[in-house]
């Protein structure tokens, strides 16, 4: 049977329990179906199962039957059920049989027919418990994850393959899964763009290697540099070997994207997009103003550029002072948004440290200093936050 759904790349999916209930009902579903072949228990398996990780958001369930010759003659009432048999390669045949349910045109289901007891059944349970009970190996799975998602998009068996070595690893308790290998990131002490990244990191216990682009020395225009990101900025980071990502903002988004415990954005549709609103009053409204290819051409002199800087950054941090005020009657707290750390604190904490080398007045912008004051109070803002030698 040829459909869509085949092919279909590999797309990652925020943790969701939603998978949960969707997995319970349908076990309850094919309890009767399968009745005549059932042995054994019924689990929910995979990566939709173990609460943060993200996942394709295919629901993997392993239910346990008496033996595995004969059960074509279950292919009828499965299909009649929604699960269509898709054979796998041998030797996995003699041990399991496998089935796709789609919906909307997509994967939505994987249904694994196998005798409990086999290597098969333990390795499916063995895997799921050990991410439950280690946060920090849910952490390197979804990285992994996320990284072999890039490299292998549109190739998903080969997606699934790469995984194999992860998986083996960490049911040996290996220090592969434990350790995950660090992100390269680009990046300079100066740099508020670059700090914003280097705090999302810290915050989202990300592992990096820091590379340090020394903008004074102009580095940012070496080639080496324009591959990584060829305006010649920093930060970049490299997401998976040879792939570089530019600009925070779409770095942000990324890291929330694939490591989204703690997130730094809401998961609310509105306070999301205020949160992006405010990161982007800065990035958009003010950091390229001050940047220094632009100071460079508005002015001849540090007097003139000093002038200019001042301007923009004041012009810039008002609207936030404002925004914040008008925030207020949404349920904004201590921090920018809400009353916890969120994305658009990484963007302030930083221009908040420029104005200050500027010489900017923040005496008229008391909501700004106080959230400055309680986002810098967080644990890794300090750490986040480099000095020069
Ligand atoms: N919107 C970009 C801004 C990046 C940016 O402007 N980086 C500055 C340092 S904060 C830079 O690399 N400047 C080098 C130059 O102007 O030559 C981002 O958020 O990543």
């Amino acid at each position: 049977m040829t459909a869509e759904w085949q092919d279909e790349p590999v797309c990652l999916a925020t943790w969701s329990p939603e998978w949960a209930a969707r997995a319970e009902r349908w076990l309850d579903e094919l309890d009767i179906v399968l009745a005549t072949w059932r042995s054994g228990g019924r689990e929910h398996v995979g990566s939709t199962s173990v609460p943060g990780l993200m996942a394709k958001p295919i629901v993997d369930l392993l239910v346990g039957v008496r033996r595995i010759e004969g059960l074509e003659a279950a292919d009828a009432p499965l299909a009649r059920a929604g699960w269509h048999h898709v054979p796998i390669p041998s030797p996995h045949q003699e041990v399991r049989r496998h089935y796709v349910r789609a919906e909307h045109g997509r994967r939505a289901g994987h249904l694994h027919l196998v005798v409990p007891g086999q290597a098969t059944w333990s390795t499916f349970l063995e895997f799921r418990e050990r991410l439950r009970e280690d946060p920090a190996l849910v952490r390197a799975y979804g990285r992994t994850k996320a990284e072999l998602a890039v490299v292998h998009h549109n190739e998903r068996l080969r997606y699934t393959d790469s995984k194999a070595g992860f998986i083996e690893d960490a049911l040996r308790g290996g220090a592969r899964g434990a350790a995950p290998i660090p992100l390269p990131f680009a990046n300079f002490w100066r740099s508020s763009a670059s700090w914003r990244v280097r705090w999302a990191l810290l915050h989202k216990r990300v592992a990096f290697t820091s590379i340090s682009v020394d903008l004074g020395a102009g580095a940012q225009h070496d080639p080496e540099h324009r591959r990584r990101n060829p305006i010649g900025h920093v930060p970049a980071i490299e997401i998976a070997p040879g792939r570089w990502l530019g600009e925070s903002m779409a770095i942000l988004e990324w890291l929330e994207d694939s490591f989204p415990d703690p997130p730094l954005f809401p998961s609310d549709p509105w306070g999301k997009a205020r949160v992006r609103q405010l990161c982007e009053t800065i990035n958009a409204g003010v950091q390229p103003l001050q940047n220094l290819a632009v100071l460079e051409r508005a002015a001849p002199d540090q007097v003139g550029r000093v002038a200019w800087a001042r301007h923009f950054v004041t012009r810039g941090l008002t609207a936030y002072e404002e925004l914040l005020g008008a925030f207020e009657s949404e349920g904004r707290g201590a921090f920018s948004w809400g009353d916890r750390l969120s994305a658009a604190d990484l963007f302030l904490v930083p221009q908040v440290a420029a104005a200050r080398r500027w010489g900017v007045d923040l005496e008229p912008l008391p909501r700004v200093r106080a959230v400055d004051e309680a986002a810098r109070a967080t644990p890794h803002a300090e750490a986040a936050h480099l000095h020069g030698p």
